[in-house]
């Protein structure tokens, strides 16, 4: 974890542009007006914020999400050193037919090939990873039966909000940065090789490499292939349904565990439970996931 501080200002950062328009959402806790605290950058959007079911429309510009008070929405910073969430190995999270894995992502540099998800192991040639490689290309790559299948590369730039999001249908990879298509490749559906690495969110599982640098959120395994073909995706929070393998919103405010919303696979921060470098920082993140 690096100083609180910059990690605010890194936030502030994403989320602070003119551009930023919150949208604050009624019910938990999803005030807009998020003028106070470090993060806040009010009057810089055109934020509009209901104050809860019905609530009318805030006129002023508060950055949601990013007031220093109480704020709901959270991600987790990597520090692109050893930062990384842990998820224990599960039968239900090997396998790879159709699959989507996706997430909220704001990578602040490229140290070099960095995992955003991975249930891989490299050696043993099991598991399936979304990772940057090469200075910011994604690819989709998974192994089974001694081989190693990669889709991509796609460009996702830094210094910047991107829904990243790889889908196997069973037939075809599809790559999709914010919701646009970037690649298409037919590969074959991988078998349900166990994968005996843990889940990794921010770094590599099978060994201590390729750590992420910046923001994550929101990143969600799914068991079918949501998208397939261009979309929009949602500034809300993602919801678990039927198909959810697991669902990680990241808005724990303090402590180790990272819940999935979806109940089977929680983690941790770090590579264990307790307080250590290698926990990623909890920092306020804009509400409309994306920055508005
Ligand atoms: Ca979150
Ligand atoms: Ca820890």
């Amino acid at each position: 974890m690096r100083l609180l501080a910059l990690a605010l200002s890194v936030a502030v950062a994403a989320c602070g542009g003119e551009e930023f328009s919150a949208v604050g959402t009624g019910g938990a806790g999803g005030s807009a007006a998020g003028s106070g605290g470090a993060g806040g950058s009010a009057g810089t959007g055109g934020g509009s914020g209901s104050g809860g079911a019905g609530g009318s429309a805030g006129a002023g510009g508060g950055a949601a999400g990013t007031g220093g008070g109480g704020a709901a929405c959270r991600g987790l910073k990597f520090d692109g050193v050893d930062d990384v969430v842990r998820v224990k190995d599960a039968a239900a999270l090997d396998g790879l037919g159709k699959i989507t894995v996706e997430a909220w992502v704001f990578p602040e540099s490229y140290p070099g090939e960095v995992h955003v998800l991975s249930h891989h192991d490299h050696n043993a040639m099991t598991g399936y990873a979304l990772l940057m490689y090469g200075g910011s290309e994604m690819q989709f790559r998974y192994q089974f039966g001694g081989q190693m299948h990669g889709a991509g590369f796609t460009k996702v730039a830094a210094q910047e909000w991107h829904h990243v999001a790889a889908t196997h249908d069973g037939s075809k990879v599809r790559l999709f940065v914010d919701g646009a298509q970037r690649h298409e490749q037919t590969l074959p559906a991988g078998v349900a090789a166990d994968c005996a690495a843990p889940l990794s969110i921010g770094g590599a599982a099978y060994e201590d490499n390729f750590p992420f640098h910046g923001i994550i959120d929101e990143v969600r395994l799914s068991r079918v292939a949501r998208y397939t073909a261009a979309f929009t995706p949602s500034k809300q929070p993602f919801l678990v349904d039927a198909d959810t393998v697991a669902l990680w919103h990241f808005d724990e405010v303090a402590g180790q565990a990272v819940t999935d919303a979806a109940g089977k696979h929680h983690g941790t921060l770090g590579k264990t439970t307790a307080v250590e470098g290698a926990d990623p920082a909890r920092v306020p993140v804009p509400c409309a996931l994306g920055g508005g």
